[in-house]
């Protein structure tokens, strides 16, 4: 059918002192995934990778990607052709870079932290790269070498002594130059022409081209993210993830001093990711007149859009809640504890304070959420469906792991030794308390 472009977008209206408990327990909820759903048609397909290699990877790339490929993966150094972009691109890509490479440098913990807890007992903690990373960078309806940026940067800085990129190819089997050109940057060890269920499960098992991987990384569909689950539940391989991930979605908290067509903007960069996006507008005693027109821009500027018809998919799913006051925003936010949160407000830098819950917050009117998603120097890949509760974005820690050590003096063990024997006795654990009696008595 042709697209449909009379009917208005618009968002769904609330008001949060109206609602019922469950009613608004529901608004707080994102549109569902299925999970459950998705293992039994993900399992086959890692099943597959795991026994067959390289062969299941080749049949499964030609069935889902329609590329028929000889090889799926590319070591480099890069044939100079596979990254020829033009210079602006380049540039873009080469600041981008520069941004996100100073703030993931920053967060690396390259000291020890050493602690003498009581005399003579030394504690310390070191970082240790994750020596084998895998890195999902999604196809489908959009490229997205941000991502690459976003996942290689970090490992790079982390020190992680195999980077291996996975991204579905294009029919005629390349990759685009934009991902090749930043695996380039971030000195990825292998290029894996593979997405989906398929990619995940050889990262995870290795296969005879692929190099097995210990942590793997990236957004990705419900066949990604399903598989990631799978594979991370299995004790053979021995595989960690980032986080569940989810369908991208922003928070955006709007005063009367914000501006309409900039509110509806924000709402729309996230809302043109996917159907599945969830774009919420919090209102703070937004005058009847001031929202309308945030309304009407919403409208005017999705129908501008190339993905116009993702956007009327997710902005249908999507919700305008009204409240009083700032408090009741920032409440109604740490609720729902978006990936994104954008503060359209008045002082919006003294609202941190009260964030407790956000992948990422984009402070006042000149902080847009696609600088974060490019090139600002934090990382998009960040906590989805309230996972922002409990979890953090991507970042450099999450590459590396913490090895914690102790030393202690015959001193130390003299003062601390009898606590531990106490302790030990009290488990039952007898051995545990002769190795410290052992001692003792020698000392
Ligand atoms: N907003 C996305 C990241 C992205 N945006 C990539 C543009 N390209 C994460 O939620
Ligand atoms: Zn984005």
């Amino acid at each position: 059918a042709p697209p449909d472009t009379s009917t208005a977008i618009r968002m769904r209206k609330y008001t949060a002192s109206s609602l019922s408990p469950s009613e608004r327990a529901q608004l707080l909820r994102r549109p569902v995934l299925k999970f459950d759903a998705m293992i039994p048609k993900v399992k086959p397909i890692v099943d597959y990778v795991r026994a067959q290699g390289d062969a299941a990877l080749l049949d499964l790339t030609a069935k889902y990607d329609k590329a028929h490929l000889d090889s799926t993966v590319i070591f480099p150094p890069f044939a100079p052709e596979t990254l020829q972009l033009n210079d602006a691109v380049r540039d873009a890509i080469d600041a981008a870079y520069a941004n996100i490479r100073k703030f993931h440098e920053a967060q690396a913990s390259a000291d020890t932290l050493v602690v003498e807890t009581m005399p003579g007992v030394v504690c310390s903690r070191f970082a240790r790269p994750i020596a084998r990373v895998g890195l999902y960078v999604p196809g489908g309806t959009a490229v997205l070498p941000s991502t690459a940026l976003m996942l290689g940067i970090p490992a790079q800085v982390a020190g992680c002594h195999e980077i291996v990129l996975a991204t579905p190819p294009r029919p005629d089997g390349s990759i685009s130059p934009e991902v090749m050109y930043v695996a380039h940057l971030v000195g990825a060890s292998a290029v894996l022409k593979a997405g989906g269920a398929q990619a995940i499960a050889a990262l995870a098992y290795g296969t005879q081209t692929v190099p097995k991987v210990d942590k793997i990384f990236g957004p990705g569909n419900q066949w990604v993210t399903a598989a990631k689950m799978l594979v991370q539940n299995d004790t053979d391989a021995l595989v960690a993830i980032d986080m569940p991930a989810g369908p991208s979605e922003v928070l955006v908290i709007a005063d009367q001093t914000s501006n309409p067509a900039h509110v509806a903007a924000d709402l729309l960069s996230q809302a043109e990711h996917g159907i599945d996006s969830q774009v919420v507008l919090v209102a703070v005693d937004l005058p009847e007149s001031i929202l309308s027109t945030v309304e009407s821009q919403v409208d005017a500027q999705a129908h501008a859009l190339e993905r116009v018809d993702i956007v009327r998919e997710s902005v249908s799913k999507s919700i305008i809640v009204h409240v009083a006051d700032i408090d009741a925003a920032l409440e109604f936010s740490n609720d729902y504890a978006p990936e994104h949160l954008i503060l359209h407000i008045k002082d919006a830098a003294d609202a941190l304070s009260c964030v407790q819950n956000a992948g990422s917050v984009f402070v006042g009117p000149f902080s847009p959420e696609s600088c974060g998603d490019y090139a600002s120097g934090t990382n998009h890949t960040l906590p989805t469906n309230g996972y922002a509760r409990q979890y953090s974005g991507v970042n450099t820690l999450s590459f590396q792991k913490h090895i914690t050590s102790q030393e202690l003096t015959a001193d130390g063990l003299k003062a601390l030794g009898p606590v531990v024997a106490t302790l030990a006795d009290c488990e039952g654990l007898q051995a545990h308390a002769n190795a410290v009696r052992i001692r003792l008595a020698s000392i």
